[in-house]
């Protein structure tokens, strides 16, 4: 499908999708956000896709959802049309998984679509914040639930209540991302950690993602117990003798998704 705001480009098994609506800074409009779901869809329907990449430009990864299209919005058309459920629904839904890699201002609705990626790789230019309260609103697509989840309640509240932005390294620090690395490397790094994952069998790949999310909404001891079972259910596949075979005779695995 032909995408205006963003661009795709799918090579050694990795899908790279770039916002691209550099005038409004990757604001999210609904065509947008459209586009991007969309596109995460069809890279998780596609085989020659193992990993995705999700990115911005330089100056701006996302400053959140487009206040001009929001701006004129009535209570009874965001509660109606239930704006912003579905990029929250259907990018969770992806299986394949999605590396955000973050340089200048992930803001809003910017910080939020990173934190919905399985992890984030910033640039040491990135910023991230939840200014919404300066608009007269509040975050709306878990700004307050999963930033709060990977800060702590004190970080997450002081963003959400001042507005103020976290750097790079203050967000590494916080736990907010695997790893900044110099602008200029983000995508080459980025597309390094995409291809370690692309390697690997994507039958395993899919069971720890869905391992590891589970331990947002179970108990513990429920989430090592699905952890467990998980992990016995992996010696019903092909991948797991190749692998550890590859290990006892000292070669690379040859993973065959099976
Ligand atoms: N929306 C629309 N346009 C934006 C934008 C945004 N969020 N951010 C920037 N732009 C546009 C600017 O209007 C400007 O356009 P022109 O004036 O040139 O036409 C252009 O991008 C360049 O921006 P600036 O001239 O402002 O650039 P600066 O370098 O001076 O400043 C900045 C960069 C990122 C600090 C600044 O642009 C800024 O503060 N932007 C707004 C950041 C922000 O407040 N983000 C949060 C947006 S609210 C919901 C779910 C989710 C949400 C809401 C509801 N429900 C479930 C109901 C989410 C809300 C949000 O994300």
């Amino acid at each position: 499908m032909a995408f205006e705001t963003i661009i795709v480009d799918v090579e050694d098994h990795v899908a790279l999708i770039k916002l691209n609506r550099p005038d409004a800074l990757n604001a999210l409009n609904a065509q947008l956000v459209g586009e991007l779901c969309t596109a995460l869809e069809e890279a998780d329907a596609n085989d020659k896709v193992r990993c995705i990449i999700l990115t911005g430009s330089d100056k701006a990864f996302a400053a959140g959802a487009d206040i001009k299209e929001m701006s004129t919005k009535s209570f009874v058309e965001v509660y109606g049309e239930n704006l912003f459920a579905m990029v929250n629904d259907r990018i969770i839904a992806i299986r394949k998984p999605i590396i955000a890699a973050v340089s200048g201002y992930a803001l809003g609705g910017g910080c939020e679509l990173a934190m919905l990626c399985d992890f984030i790789i910033a640039s040491d230019t990135a910023k991230f914040g939840q200014p919404e309260i300066n608009l007269g609103v509040i975050a709306g697509i878990g700004g307050t639930q999963r930033l709060t989840r990977f800060v702590g309640k004190s970080k997450s509240m002081d963003m959400n209540l001042t507005g103020r932005f976290m750097n790079a390294e203050e967000a590494e620090r916080a736990g907010l991302v695997s790893r900044v690395v110099p602008a200029k490397k983000l995508l080459e790094e980025a597309t390094s950690a995409a291809q370690k994952i692309a390697e690997k069998s994507s039958l395993t790949t899919a069971a720890a993602k869905e391992a590891v999310n589970r331990s947002y909404e179970l108990t513990l001891n429920e989430g090592i117990l699905f952890e467990r079972r998980v992990f016995h259910s992996m010696f019903a596949t092909e991948d797991q003798k190749e692998g550890m075979a590859a290990f006892l005779e000292k070669r690379q695995a040859q993973f065959r998704d099976k």
